[in-house]
């Protein structure tokens, strides 16, 4: 890994003199380590495919998805309520290089497959209370390159990051109480895409 790849972008908050940051490793893990990654993670991650609720229909989300921690916990999002999965140990080897490398705690992951293009993530913020009052996350990329979108909640400003295989984006605190973020449906994409968003809750015991 290459220190000086490291990309830092501001990015406005609340106010004029307030700003938050990304920081984006574009090539984080060479091409064999994402390529491997990628196979174990397509390979081995029990993937769910959940349904929303809207209006009464049942809709399926456009992707597959699992949630990983603490396994006495849970998430809910948009109505979904994940019940969490203990790491195996190739996802904790990960989680804990992420932290490494960021310098930041992560103890529950996201993880989403995007079979093709006409999967995706439509406009949303990680701002579930559960993730504290400024939730920081750090996204890794695998398989084929998207476009990660964001949009600033007031002024509409929007910045448009291409992630590549085996990059690593961090979030900084404040990004999520200011910032929304989607990854759009891609037209006649057949090439699938794994990313991992590593998370820190409180557990409550
Ligand atoms: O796939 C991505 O890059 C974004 C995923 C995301 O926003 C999420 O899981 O909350
Ligand atoms: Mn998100």
């Amino acid at each position: 890994m290459d220190l000086f790849d490291q990309q830092v972008i501001p990015v406005s908050l609340g106010s004029e003199e307030a700003s938050g940051e990304i920081i984006f490793w574009p090539n984080w893990l060479s091409g064999p380590e994402a390529d491997q990654l990628l196979q174990i993670a397509i390979d081995r991650t029990p993937w769910r495919h959940d349904s929303i609720k809207i209006v009464g229909k049942t809709i399926p989300i456009p992707r597959l998805q699992n949630w990983f921690g603490d396994p006495e916990t849970s998430y809910t999002y948009s109505g979904i309520r994940l019940q969490a999965i203990a790491f195996p140990d190739w996802m904790d080897n990960l989680r804990a290089s992420v932290e490494q490398h960021t310098n930041q705690p992560f103890n529950r992951a996201l993880v989403n497959y995007y079979r093709h293009g006409k999967d995706s993530v439509d406009w949303h913020a990680d701002d579930e209370v559960e993730l504290g009052p400024a939730p920081v996350i750090a996204s890794l990329s695998l398989g084929v390159e998207r476009v990660f979108q964001l949009r600033h909640n007031q002024t509409k400003e929007r910045l448009s990051i291409p992630l590549p295989h085996g990059s690593l984006l961090l979030m900084g605190p404040g990004i999520q109480a200011y910032w929304q973020h989607r990854l759009a449906k891609v037209a006649d994409l057949q090439e699938p895409r794994v990313n991992f968003t590593f998370r820190y809750m409180e557990t409550e015991r």
